[in-house]
């Protein structure tokens, strides 16, 4: 609707987030809300844009549309207003960006603007881009055309050196099965039958939580980050460990994030401009 899609949170929803990415129970600022310096980590701002209605349906936009075939690609994150509200009645409002035809696979990408629903500020805004396998072949263009934020399409690469840093976090066997009560009950990660029908042995872990792990990661080494911008390369399956590592280039934390049993990436062309002034320590 043109009144955007309300979504209301407290502490309870930003400790429970903290915890599903990876907190621990002495990070006391992230899991006590007396804690003085109690906050939400920065990438608690892909929360509540995540069940946006849309004025668009899949089936709408591409071919063939199944929805066990969708895997998150890309996602954007500005933060636009800090600090983040630890509390916060809020109005997303969606935009289709783009329709992209891979041949086999369909690519679209929606942009969601988050709005502090009581002084009407924007809060967040998330640019979203979803893999459809099998939905190719429509007819549309094989490369973008829509003009996009310049950090949601920067080319980061690491350099060639050495990274500057290096965390590491075992998931848990039930990550995915924690995550989901963030917002995204998206069957492809708890039924092991449906995931099956998605082409994976087991359910796999939502995209949005290994974001949430490596931007943990950048958070607790360098500090509270304004956008932070990824490609979810490949799957990540829960009690996987995911290693990120980073390089601090002027202002900007390029990182990458590989599943240490496999040696396979997880988060490629990934970076996160730093929010200048602000401090690493919690
Ligand atoms: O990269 C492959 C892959 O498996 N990635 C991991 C996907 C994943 O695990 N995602 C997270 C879990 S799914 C999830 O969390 C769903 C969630 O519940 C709901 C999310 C959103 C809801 C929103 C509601 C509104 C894969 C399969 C994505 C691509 O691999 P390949 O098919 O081998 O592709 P490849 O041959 O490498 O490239 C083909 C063209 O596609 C582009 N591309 C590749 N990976 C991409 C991607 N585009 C976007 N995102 C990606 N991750 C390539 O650039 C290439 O394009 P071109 O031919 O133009 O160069």
């Amino acid at each position: 609707t043109t009144d955007g899609t309300p979504f209301d949170y407290t502490d309870r929803d930003v400790i429970l987030y903290n915890l599903s990415v990876g907190a621990k129970r002495t990070d006391l600022p992230l899991v006590y809300e007396h804690n003085d310096h109690f906050q939400a980590l920065p990438t608690y701002g892909v929360i509540p844009w995540f069940n946006t209605e849309t004025p668009w349906t899949f089936d709408q936009i591409v071919k063939d549309f199944s929805p066990m075939m969708l895997l998150h690609g890309e996602q954007y994150l500005e933060i636009r207003k800090f600090p983040i509200p630890i509390e916060a009645k809020t109005r997303t409002f969606p935009k289709l960006i783009d329709v992209i035809d891979k041949g086999n696979a369909a690519v679209a990408i929606a942009g969601y603007t988050t709005k502090n629903a009581e002084t009407g500020e924007d809060l967040f805004y998330n640019e979203s881009t979803i893999f459809i396998r099998g939905s190719g072949g429509f007819g549309g263009s094989s490369k973008p055309t829509a003009s996009r934020p310049r950090a949601a399409v920067a080319a980061y690469k690491p350099p060639q050196r050495q990274p500057d840093a290096v965390a590491e976090k075992k998931t848990s066997d039930d990550q995915a099965a924690l995550y989901r009560l963030n917002g995204d009950r998206n069957p492809l990660h708890i039924d092991p039958e449906l995931s099956k029908m998605g082409g994976f042995k087991v359910p796999i872990l939502h995209g949005l939580c290994s974001l949430g792990i490596s931007g943990k990661h950048v958070f607790d080494k360098y500090g509270p980050f304004k956008n932070l911008k990824v490609r979810f390369a490949g799957v990540v399956l829960p009690g996987q460990t995911l290693r990120t590592e980073m390089w601090k280039e002027g202002n900007t934390i390029i990182f990458q994030t590989t599943v240490v049993e496999t040696g396979k990436p997880a988060i490629t062309g990934a970076g996160a401009e730093l929010l200048e002034g602000a401090k690493a320590k919690l």
